[in-house]
């Protein structure tokens, strides 16, 4: 035991001396776990004596490991050198060339340059493809790493060079290597997209605690892979990576995960924190939060010092440099080192006296020292009870000659020729002069010792990474037949009900299926009260690792709240993102663990798209698969809630995502033929797609489903109601709730004006729209052929629907706009643009013009411009409906 350090705290105190020698006593003589006991007690005392006891969240600014708990590295310390520096030459290398050929095509080389260590530790002796015939870990990386996770896989043999010098040039003749991890791009390779800063992080928990979930309920066998996330220092601002689902790794006891934080103390733009320690900061966000934190600062050669440090006095320096001052260490040089920072203490300055000033220089980061980064893995792996999280210090653009650790290192992409056969000397590659100027790749013979040990150490792992199952549907998989739902396609027998309801009971019946029920996994963000979900709780309960620890107080009622170890259902608690996590480790299911589950996410329309629209887009990227619920849906079906609640657009957003279908059905019938026609389609039928369904809580009548509509429901329009007994002078679209809008409208023209119309429910604007478009273009492509017809014209020519259409919806005007290039001037459109109010159904419909009067006299007013209708009678309409033509417009009120 050494006191001597906190003698340079504290150098006047005696009375602390003496209770510091008598601390060191009891350790020596009864061993650590005395020393925690005495501390726990002394800390009880004090909070019983009235003393404020200080919070301390940092350790001091060393590594975790002291070096007397280290063990030795297992492998070939010179091989796995000379492999890592054959990666960064090429990851180097690929950006470089690429850009000289192709001025501002981009490309990282400084994150992996600080991530190389940290990588080729866990390729070499952690990361398992498989373990057995166990399944493998997970490994999100950090995603400007990309090019030297590519230069591995070059070297393995995995990827030609053909395809590595097409980096970034996806679209030539052989496609290249997309920029950043996408499934999409590459289904094969990358399981992951992290590039969108913080999605990473929070994926990756979640991913962790999925798997728990499929453990309990019994659909995987338990299993030892991890999930591993590489962070960057900067990505940590994202709310998503310190929000609240650090909590949640550690409540879960997540010890299937691990995060290993690069800091390399930069971001884009410079220093991470120049007037702090971001170290610091994220080790008492993680320990607050209670993970295991594993600090890696300090290589093997300040082991020494660190020694010979009896004053103390080095680790207070280590203590009060901030980072501003740690990177300008490593931009500048030796001297530079010995004296701003060996040179401010005396004690400091003999430490390294006889040091020549390259020593100081090559003093390492800790996480760019193989020995200590194993060390931290074994520890981080050996850890049970919760997860950990490893924070390595390192040097952005380390090994970039004159561009190491400035802060325009992010922006590095070229290396002037100097540069480049300097980082060849540097790094030992063995190719001559013009070579290294060009920026050539380099791979040593197949049977040369480096490609022959990465080859043995991947296969001892049980394979490459990454790697996806890039597998379509999942075989054996057959969907739930019509019949299943056949409660959703009887109507409701004149009971008014809501979609909402129909959609619940939907979701109950098919979690009673024996086939496809507990591959069904319901996710809720602290709504199912909302959606009436509340009996689903009972049936299938919550899932909760520690199953349920106290008696409810509602245990006698029916539906009380149930909470199980083999729970169903994922109940969030009120974060949107959380749910969209667990919505893309179960959307992904089928391929990153083989099992099928299908993933029900409803939510708070208004809180999906807009607020985690980018985690959507990443599951769209990733081939998620299953249903996006958007509940309460509707501008002005959503009553009472105002301006924040009422979704008016989101379905507009939604067809942004070129994998998702967008429907909005008026009728549980509707839904339940798409929910069908949806799980067939991406588990049987392997396509890549996942739905987002709107669903309404206004109660009315649920129809039963007319005879021959399947298709039109799935295509996205079908004729509901015709005109009785005419031929239609105009069209009424309708959609979700909104068709009921239309029905009455339907029944103004005819009773009051004498006026035919035929009521079309338009499940889908956005489905009408791809598909037309697909064969527009195929039109444009082929103009010596005979053109063929979009569905959406076909239906309309094929029913002899001429006249106006009238389309309302509770959606804003854009979506049905989406058909105006086949409907042209015959399309008039009502919706809701503009900002929600506080009011009931009525007033909302009135002030955003849906309603059956407006639809009514739009068409009306639409007949008469096209001279089928007398213009004097359609304008008094207005009045007599009371539809008000001086109000303002609702799109800016
Ligand atoms: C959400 C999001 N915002 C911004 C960016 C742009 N961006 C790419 S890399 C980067 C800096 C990354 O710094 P850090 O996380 O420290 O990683 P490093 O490269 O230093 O390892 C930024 C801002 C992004 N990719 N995603
Ligand atoms: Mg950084």
């Amino acid at each position: 035991m050494n006191a001597k350090p906190a003698a340079a705290l504290e150098p006047d105190h005696e009375e602390i001396l003496e209770w510091i020698e008598a601390f060191d006593e009891v350790i020596d003589q009864e061993g650590p776990g005395q020393g925690t006991r005495l501390l726990e007690a002394l800390t009880r005392r004090a909070h019983q004596s009235g003393v404020d006891v200080p919070v301390h969240l940092n350790t001091p600014y060393v590594n975790t490991i002291p070096v007397s708990e280290e063990v030795p590295y297992p492998g070939d310390r010179a091989m796995e050198r000379r492999i890592k520096s054959l990666i960064r030459w090429n990851a180097m290398a690929m950006v470089h060339r690429q850009n000289k050929k192709d001025p501002g095509i981009g490309g990282h080389i400084s994150t992996y340059s600080s991530l190389a260590t940290l990588l080729e530790v866990g390729y070499n002796h952690f990361f398992y493809a498989n373990h057995g015939d166990e399944p493998g870990d997970f490994v999100y990386f950090q995603g400007h790493a990309s090019p030297g996770v590519y230069a591995r896989a070059f070297l393995e043999g995995r990827l030609t060079q053909e395809q590595v010098e097409n980096y970034r040039h996806e679209l030539r003749d052989k496609p290249g290597l997309s920029s950043y991890p996408h499934p999409w791009l590459m289904p094969s390779f990358w399981r992951f997209p992290t590039v969108s800063m913080g999605l990473g992080p929070l994926n990756a928990i979640y991913q962790a605690r999925f798997m728990r979930y499929l453990e309990n309920r019994g659909l995987i066998k338990p299993t030892s892979r991890k999930v591993w996330a590489f962070i960057g220092d900067g990505e940590t601002d994202e709310p998503e990576v310190l929000g609240s689902q650090l909590t949640l790794a550690a409540r879960e006891k997540l010890d299937n995960l691990i995060f290993v934080v690069n800091c390399n103390l930069q971001r884009l733009d410079g220093p991470v924190r120049g007037n702090g320690k971001i170290v610091n900061e994220l080790e008492a966000a993680f320990r607050g939060t209670g993970w295991n934190v594993i600090k890696v600062l300090w290589g093997s050669g300040w082991d020494e010092l660190l020694a010979r440090d009896h004053s103390g006095m080095l680790i207070k320096r280590m203590e009060e440099c901030v980072d501003g001052e740690y990177q300008a260490f490593k931009a500048k040089d030796g001297a530079y080192v010995r004296k701003e920072f060996f040179g401010k203490y005396p004690e400091t300055a003999a430490l390294v006296a006889d040091w020549t000033d390259d020593e100081i220089f090559h003093l390492q980061r800790g996480g760019l020292d193989p020995q200590k980064v194993y060390n931290a893995y074994k520890r981080a792996m050996d850890h049970k009870g919760g997860p950990t999280v490893i924070l390595a210090k390192t040097i952005k653009g380390y090994g970039l000659g004159s561009a190491q650790a400035r802060n325009a290192t992010h922006q590095e992409k070229k290396m002037t020729d100097e540069a480049l056969t300097a980082f060849r000397s540097r790094f030992e590659i063995p190719i001559p002069d013009n070579a290294a100027k060009e920026g050539s790749l380099y791979r040593p013979p197949e049977d040369s010792p480096e490609i022959q040990y990465m080859l043995e150490r991947r296969k001892e792992l049980g394979g490459f990474m990454p790697k996806r199952d890039a597998r379509k549907g999942v075989r054996g998989f057959e969907a739930p037949s019509l019949e299943t739902f056949k409660e959703s396609l009887e109507g409701s027998k004149g009971r008014a009900v809501s979609t909402t309801m129909g959609f619940v009971s939907m979701l109950r019946n098919l979690m009673k299926d024996p086939k496809v029920g507990k591959l069904v996994v319901p996710i809720i963000p602290d709504e199912a009260r909302t959606f009436g979900m509340e009996s689903i709780i009972r049936q299938v309960g919550i899932y909760a690792s520690q199953g349920q620890l106290y008696k409810p107080h509602d245990v006698d009622m029916l539906l009380y709240y149930r909470e199980a170890k083999d729970g169903q259902i994922l109940e969030e608690g009120i974060t949107e993102a959380g749910s969209m996590a667990s919505m893309t480790a179960a959307g992904t299911a089928y391929s990153n663990y083989r099992v099928p589950v299908i993933p029900f996410f409803t939510y708070y329309s208004m809180f999906g798209f807009q607020r985690v629209g980018d985690l959507i887009w990443a599951f769209a990227d990733a081939r998620g698969k299953g249903f996006l619920m958007g509940g309460t849906a509707g501008r002005t079906t959503l009553l009472g809630e105002g301006l924040q609640h009422q979704d008016g657009h989101s379905t507009l957003v939604a067809s942004t995502v070129p994998t998702c279908a967008t429907y909005d059905p008026a009728f549980v019938y509707e839904t339940a033929v798409i929910v069908q026609d949806g799980i067939r389609r991406m588990y049987q039928e392997g396509e890549d797609r996942f739905y987002y369904i709107m669903i309404y809580n206004e109660d009315y009548p649920m129809p039963e489903m007319p005879k021959g509509v399947e298709e039109g429901i799935i295509k996205g329009i079908y004729k509901y109601k015709a005109a009785e007994g005419k031929k239609a002078d105009v069209h009424l679209f309708g959609s979700g709730p909104i068709l009921n809008e239309a029905l009455k409208a339907q029944q103004i023209l005819s009773e009051k004006y004498g006026v035919q119309g035929d009521v079309w429910s338009v499940t889908s604007y956005n489905e009408l729209r791809r598909e037309a478009l697909a064969i527009e273009r195929w039109n444009r492509l082929h103009p010596a052929e005979k053109p063929k017809q979009p569905y959406i014209v076909s239906v309309l020519e094929k029913a002899k629907a001429e006249g106006p259409i009238v389309a309302a919806s509770d959606y804003m005007k854009a979506i049905p706009d989406q058909l105006a290039p086949w409907l042209g001037t015959r399309l008039t459109t009502l919706g809701t643009d503009g900002f929600g109010r506080s009011d009931n159904r009525q007033h909302l419909r009135r002030h955003f013009e849906i309603n059956a009067e407006s639809i009514a006299t739009s068409a009306l007013s639409r007949l008469a411009r096209d001279g089928k209708f007398d213009p004097q009678k359609a304008q008094k309409a207005f009045s007599d409906l009371e539809v008000n033509i001086e109000k303002g417009d609702p799109a800016r009120a």
